[in-house]
């Protein structure tokens, strides 16, 4: 079966998280992504983080699937002559080095334009072109920070906290693949290359939007009803961190389960739907509040939502998170266990989907990765090794007609 981005040659000039994120989905969907390290080193997350002496970090290996690996010292003059040429021959150049590198290595936009009009160039940085901040460099925490995630993240009696989940890094890269599959498509009718910038900034804010909605209500009304402050709490006039509640209309909470006393993640989530209520009192044994106006609607039960939850838990109390969830969800109430990396990654569903693959790799054996997240009903994106240390680099000057007394020649002078 062909692969719908086949034909489509990228130079992935990119390292650490956020970039390599970019190019590795492309590369699932049949892009030739070819990754271009520095010789000897590479891309410094093969060595961060090693659960294997001398072999690629788990890092590295889960965030370069499906690319080539060309090493080539682009400081040196043959080095920027290979790459002048890769250019020639490339539709992207994808890169997240810190402000101003790519310049400084002599090829500015001006200068690819030039080389090649129909180039798509796309960067990640820390903060957009013009920035206050444009200069800095940026790693996922940092972006959090400055994109309004970590102010609103947490408790309100704890410091501002980061989420695991990448914001910063791995959204800042699917942003980034949406501007190149933009640009390619408008390549399509224009000829015309352009770059496409997308900042860790940015990313996490557009994520954080309805944190901007919030602001916007309590500088308009004072307070924010879905919030745990509220009614009893105070508001200042920033957003408050909201713990666990439940944005929109419906109020949720992680419930204790049966033996969360010795299990830190023995809780489901559960989500109070307005409609819900009736099927939300029979599960748990209160159908005396269906028709008690201090319960029936959203509003009258706001001021005492954590006691309603307190009797959810009480209902929990001899239940598995397992357990619990299998009875709300014949009652149709959204919930979920609060699932461990440990049960996710031996989840039948996610290895049966594809989601949670386990991927073949010639120096550390198998290992297990997250696949493709999108489904295609005419595509089944297949996931390989992250290729090793410059596997490609013979094939890849050959392919562009360099002969092998050359090749050998830049192997000894460690052009590559
Ligand atoms: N040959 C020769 N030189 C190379 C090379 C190659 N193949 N590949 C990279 N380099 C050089 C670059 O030219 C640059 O050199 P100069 O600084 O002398 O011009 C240098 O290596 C890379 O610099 P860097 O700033 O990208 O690297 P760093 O480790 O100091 O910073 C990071 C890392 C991530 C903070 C920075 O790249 C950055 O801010 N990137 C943008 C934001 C981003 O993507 N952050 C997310 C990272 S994931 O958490």
């Amino acid at each position: 079966m062909s692969k719908p981005l086949e034909g489509i040659k990228i130079i992935d000039f990119t390292h650490v998280q956020a970039g390599p994120a970019c190019t590795q989905l492309l590369a699932w969907y049949g892009a030739d992504v070819i990754k271009v390290e520095r010789p000897g080193a590479g891309d410094v997350t093969r060595s961060q983080l090693r659960d294997i002496p001398g072999v690629d970090a788990l890092y590295f290996t889960m965030l370069n699937s499906n690319k080539r690996s060309l090493t080539l010292d682009t400081k040196t003059p043959e080095g920027k002559e290979i790459l002048t040429k890769l250019i020639k021959e490339s539709d992207v150049l994808v890169e997240n080095f810190g402000p101003g590198a790519l310049d400084r290595m002599g090829f500015t936009w001006e200068h690819i334009k030039e080389l090649n009009p129909g180039m798509i160039v796309a960067s990640v940085k820390g903060f957009s072109d013009g920035h206050h901040y444009e200069d800095l460099k940026v790693y996922e925490n940092v972006a959090q920070c400055a994109g309004g995630a970590a102010s609103t993240t947490g408790f309100d009696d704890g410091p501002p906290t980061v989420s695991a989940a990448a914001l910063g890094d791995s959204n800042t890269g699917m942003h980034l693949a949406i501007g190149i599959l933009t640009a390619l498509r408008a390549r399509d009718t224009t000829g015309k290359g352009q770059k496409v910038a997308v900042s860790m900034q940015d990313s996490v804010l557009n994520l954080c939007r309805v944190k901007l909605r919030d602001q916007q209500r309590l500088d308009r009304v004072g307070y924010l009803e879905e919030y745990p402050q509220y009614p009893h709490g105070t508001f200042s006039d920033v957003v408050p961190r909201g713990g666990n509640a439940g944005g929109g209309g419906q109020p949720g909470w992680v419930l204790k389960c049966k033996g969360w006393e010795t299990d830190p993640n023995a809780y489901i989530y559960f989500t109070i739907q307005g409609h819900a209520w009736a099927p939300i009192c029979r599960a748990i044994g209160k159908e005396e509040w269906i028709d008690d106006p201090a319960y029936t609607t959203a509003q009258a039960r706001q001021d005492k939502i954590f006691d309603i939850f307190g009797t959810i838990e009480e209902w929990l109390k001899d239940k598995t998170k397992f357990e619990a969830v299998d009875i709300l969800r014949k009652f149709d109430i959204p919930c979920a266990p609060v699932l461990t990396m440990k049960e996710l990654a031996n989840d039948p569903s996610l290895r049966a989907s594809g989601t949670i693959v386990e991927v073949d790799h010639k120096e550390r054996g198998t290992y297990l990765t997250v696949g493709s997240p999108i489904k295609f009903s005419d595509l089944k994106p297949e996931v390989k090794a992250s290729p090793l240390l410059g596997e490609h680099t013979d094939e890849i000057l050959e392919s562009m007609g360099y002969s092998q007394q050359q090749i050998k020649d830049f192997h000894e002078r460690r052009v590559v």
